[in-house]
C-alpha cells in the first residue's frame, strides 16, 4: 500500500454519490448533502434511498441468494472476497481520501487504521471461512441403535448492515466481509454523514465481479427514513448494527414482528484504571490514545480515568501537559487531532463540556473551541479536555459524550477501583495499567465489559469475541463468532 500524496483528492468532488443496487449505480431525485466537517463545505450530494429503492435492493438480494452467487463454492467465494480486499488496496489513496473527505480525521489514522483495516477484514474473513470446520458427533443408544451427526452451515439470506459514522469503512466491512463470506447476500447503509467509502466500496465489488444483488448500498437517514425502511422490511433476515444505543432500541423494536437475528455494537462509557505500580509513562501515553484518538470518536475510548491516589496528581499533570499540546487541524494540515463529525455533534460535546461547569467539575485544559482565524472556524472543532471533580452519579461521568474528553478520578483500593469502573450502565471494554501480572489478571477478570486491555488499548486480533454487555450490545463478533452470527447450522442425522 503506497500512502497518499497531497494531490490525492476527494474522489466524489461536486459529484451525486449513487446507491448501488442490484449491479447498477442508480441515481434517484431525493437526495442530501455531504459536508466536510474541517470547513463545513458542501463536497459532494448524496442519493437518497426512498422505500421503493429499499424495498428493489432487498428483492435483488433475495434473488441473488439462488443466483451464482448461491451455488459458488466457499473457495471460490473466498476467492473474491480476496479480489474485494485487493481492489480496496490498489485504490488505497482513493480510500483514504474519500474517508477523510467525510470525517476530517487525520491521514496517519486513515493510512493505519481505517483503511487498512477494512482490506483486512476481506482477507481475514476468508481465512477464517477456509479454515472452518463442522462438528460431527457419533452416537449409540442402549437399544443398539447408532448415527453420525453432522453439522453444515447454510447462509442466514439478506443481511441488513447499518454502520456508524466514527470508523466508517472499518465498521462497515467488519459486517460486510463476513456476512458475505458466509455466503449471504446484503443491502448496507452507511451513516448518512460518511457515504464515501461505502461508495467505493460498492465500485470495488462492481469491479471485483461480485455477481449482482449480492451486495447493495443503499443511503439515507435512519428514523423514518432509509434505515428504518430497511431494517422493519420483511425480506430482511438479519441486521448487524452499531451504532449509538437507542437507535439500537429502535431497530430491535422495528424488527422485533419479522423476529429477525440481530447483532448490535453499541455505546460505551468506557474505563481506564491506572494502578500505582503501572509504569507512568506508558499509561499516559496509552491513555492520550484512548481518550483522544479519532477525537475521542471510538466507541472503545476511555470517557473515566480511576488513578491510584499517590500518582493520580502527577497522571493528571502529565495528561494535562500532553493534551494542551494537541494540534487540531484538518487532515492536510499534519495535525494530531481532526475535527468532530458535525457542528450537530459539537453541540452535543459542548453542550457537556458546559454541564461539567454546572456540575461543578473542574475544567484542568480545554472545555472550548479553538480559534483558527481561518475557514476551520465553520467546521467542527473542540479543544481537547480533561475534567477532575466530579461526583459519580454527574450526567458528565453517567453519559456517553464521543467526544475529546475525560473525566480523571482517584481510588485508593483495588476493590474500590474495580466497583468504580463497573458503576455503569454500558459495559463494552476497560483498559487496565499495573505491572503486577497476578493483580492484572484479577482485576481483568472482574471487569463486566466485552474486553480488557491490560497494558495496552484497542490493540485488535480479529479472531476474539468482540461486543459489549449491558447497554452496549447484543452478542459477539469476531472470528468464529462472525461466521456463527451470519451462519444458520444445520444438524444431519444419519443413522448407521
Ligand atoms: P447512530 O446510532 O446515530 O447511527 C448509526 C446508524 O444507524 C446510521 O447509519 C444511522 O443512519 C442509522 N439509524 C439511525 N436511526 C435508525 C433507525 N431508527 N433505523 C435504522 N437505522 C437507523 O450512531 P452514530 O452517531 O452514527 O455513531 C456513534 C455511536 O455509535 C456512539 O454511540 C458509539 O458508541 C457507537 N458505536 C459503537 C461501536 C461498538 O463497537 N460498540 C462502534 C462504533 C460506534
Ligand atoms: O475493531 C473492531 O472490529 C471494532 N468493531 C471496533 C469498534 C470501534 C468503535 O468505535
Amino acid at each position: 500500500m503506497r500512502s497518499p500524496t497531497p494531490a490525492d483528492l476527494y474522489p466524489f468532488a461536486g459529484q451525486q454519490l449513487p446507491c448501488y443496487v442490484n449491479g447498477e449505480f442508480v441515481r434517484a431525485a431525493g437526495s442530501f448533502e455531504n459536508v466536510n466537517p474541517v470547513n463545513g463545505r458542501v463536497i459532494a450530494t448524496v442519493t437518497a434511498a426512498d422505500a421503493a429503492l429499499v424495498d428493489r435492493a432487498l428483492r435483488a438480494a433475495r434473488a441473488a441468494l439462488s443466483g451464482p452467487w448461491g451455488r459458488m463454492s466457499v473457495a471460490e467465494r473466498c476467492a473474491l472476497l480476496r479480489k474485494v480486499a485487493e481492489r480496496i488496496e490498489q485504490r488505497f489513496p482513493e480510500f483514504v481520501s474519500a474517508e477523510v473527505g467525510d470525517t476530517g480525521k487525520t491521514l496517519k489514522q486513515a493510512t493505519s487504521l481505517d483503511i487498512p483495516r477494512g482490506a483486512a477484514n476481506f482477507h481475514a474473513y476468508a481465512d477464517l471461512l477456509l479454515a472452518r470446520g463442522s462438528e460431527c458427533f457419533e452416537m449409540s443408544t442402549p437399544d443398539g441403535r447408532g448415527a453420525l451427526n453432522y453439522s453444515v452451515h447454510k447462509p442466514v439470506g439478506v443481511v441488513a448492515v447499518i454502520a456508524p459514522w466514527n470508523l466508517p469503512f472499518l465498521l462497515m466491512t467488519w459486517k460486510v466481509a463476513p456476512a458475505l463470506a458466509c455466503g449471504n447476500t446484503v443491502v448496507a447503509k452507511p451513516s448518512e454523514e460518511t457515504p464515501s467509502s461505502a461508495t467505493l466500496l460498492a465500485q470495488v465489488m462492481h469491479e471485483a465481479g461480485v455477481p449482482p444483488g449480492v451486495f447493495n448500498l443503499v443511503h439515507g437517514f435512519g428514523p423514518a427514513a432509509t434505515g428504518e425502511a430497511l431494517v422493519s422490511h420483511p425480506e430482511v433476515n438479519a441486521i448487524a448494527f452499531t451504532g449509538e444505543t437507542a437507535t439500537g432500541a429502535a431497530i430491535m423494536k422495528s424488527a422485533a414482528p419479522g423476529v429477525k437475528a440481530l447483532s448490535f455494537e453499541l455505546g460505551g462509557k468506557n474505563a481506564a484504571l491506572i494502578f500505582a505500580d503501572a509504569d507512568f509513562e506508558a499509561a499516559v501515553a496509552g491513555t492520550m490514545r484512548s481518550v483522544f484518538s479519532n477525537t475521542g470518536q471510538v466507541c472503545l475510548c476511555s470517557e473515566r480515568v480511576y488513578v491510584e491516589r499517590p500518582v493520580f496528581e502527577r497522571f493528571v499533570a502529565a495528561l494535562a501537559t500532553r493534551a494542551r499540546a494537541l494540534t487540531l487541524g484538518g487532515p492536510h494540515d499534519a495535525a494530531d487531532m481532526g475535527p468532530l463529525i458535525s457542528r450537530a455533534h459539537r453541540d452535543k460535546v459542548l453542550s457537556y463540556y458546559h454541564l461539567a461547569r454546572t456540575e461543578h467539575g473542574e475544567v484542568v485544559c480545554g472545555g472550548g473551541t479553538p480559534h483558527f482565524g481561518d475557514e476551520r472556524d465553520q467546521g467542527a472543532f473542540v479543544e481537547p479536555t480533561i475534567l477532575t471533580g466530579l461526583a459519580e452519579d454527574a450526567r458528565c461521568v453517567k453519559e456517553e459524550i464521543f467526544g475529546p474528553v475525560c473525566h480523571i478520578a482517584p481510588f485508593d483500593a483495588e476493590a474500590e477501583a474495580v466497583r468504580l469502573a463497573n458503576d455503569t450502565r454500558y459495559g463494552l471494554c476497560a483498559a487496565v495499567w499495573t505491572s503486577n501480572l497476578q493483580r492484572a489478571h484479577r482485576v481483568a477478570r472482574q471487569m463486566e465489559v466485552g474486553s480488557v486491555w491490560v497494558n495496552d488499548w484497542y490493540l485488535r486480533d480479529l479472531r476474539v469475541p468482540f461486543g459489549g454487555v449491558k447497554l452496549s450490545g447484543i452478542g459477539r463478533e469476531g472470528g468464529a463468532h462472525s461466521l456463527a452470527f451470519f451462519s444458520e447450522a444445520m444438524n444431519i442425522c444419519v443413522k448407521l
